[in-house]
């Protein structure tokens, strides 16, 4: 079997999260990627990091092959649309209109975890700690899916990292039953595009879920009933690789994709 090593970068300045990227790769790959991370790493728009922290490790097992979520983007044009729209997508899920307030208020008191926090449907917290939240690992995409996506993507104007990476976290994180849908919101000052993603949905981008100049923002996973010690395990360890791509669409209406459930 060939081997397969998981490589991550996190940059910060005095402990605050400045940019992060990670995949999985075989030994060929290894030296490129690091000059690619470190090169990311040092000229991130949030400024230049006093640590890089670059692991490279070696996967115990192999990475469980799955497709990444459909993608497609809302046409929402303003933040009370963008958040409205969310709101109907989780709720649509079967999330709680007051997980999903629990949400959007955690993830705007100017704090951003280094994970993802996690709310069950009825917006109670579960994540054991509570400032770090439970931080997804261990997800590349192959190169052969990643040629796939770059070329759907291109015609869209999103062929960029942002998009993909979130893409294919997002892949991991619900591919495992118990996660019932996500909101995200970029914690770059710049960028103004968010997501909300379910098995159910997909991965849907939102333009507009925050006001530009805000440097804070992070990850909500909605949980149904389930044994929580598993699926944290999955989040942090099971290698997870992205081999089949499923159809990105252009620009939809919130009413085109409520009536589309996969
Ligand atoms: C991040 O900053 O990494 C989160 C990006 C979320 C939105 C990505 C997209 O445009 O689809």
């Amino acid at each position: 079997m060939r081997r397969s090593f998981s490589i991550r970068m996190r940059a910060s300045r005095e402990g605050f999260h400045i940019s992060g990227a990670e995949g999985i790769y075989s030994e060929k790959d290894i030296i490129n990627i690091v000059k690619e991370y470190t090169e990311r790493a040092i000229s991130h728009a949030k400024g230049k990091p006093d640590e890089i922290l670059l692991t490279i490790e070696t996967l115990k097992e192999s990475p469980k092959k799955i497709s990444s979520l459909p993608l497609c983007t809302l046409n929402t044009r303003n933040l009370k649309s963008a958040k409205k729209s969310a709101a109907k997508i989780l709720q649509a899920v079967g999330i709680s209109k007051r997980a999903v307030e629990e949400a959007f208020k955690a993830l705007s008191i100017g704090i951003t975890m280094r994970g993802a926090m996690l709310i069950d449907i009825e917006g109670v917290r579960l994540e054991p700690d509570l400032l770090r939240g439970v931080r997804v690992t261990r997800m590349g995409i192959s190169e052969k899916a990643s040629t796939v996506i770059s070329r759907i993507l291109r015609p869209l104007n999103i062929n960029n990292d942002t998009v993909k990476e979130a893409l294919v976290l997002a892949s991991k994180v619900h591919h495992y039953p118990m996660v019932l849908g996500e909101l995200c919101i970029s914690d770059d000052p710049n960028y103004t595009t968010g997501y909300v993603a379910s098995s159910a949905y997909g991965y849907i981008r939102l333009p507009h879920i925050k006001k530009r100049g805000i440097p804070y923002g992070g990850r909500a996973f909605f949980i149904k009933g389930g044994e929580l010690k598993e699926l944290i395990e999955y989040l942090q360890r099971t290698p997870v690789i992205i081999n089949r791509i499923r159809p990105c669409r252009a620009v939809m209406n919130i009413k085109d994709i409520l009536k589309d459930i996969k």
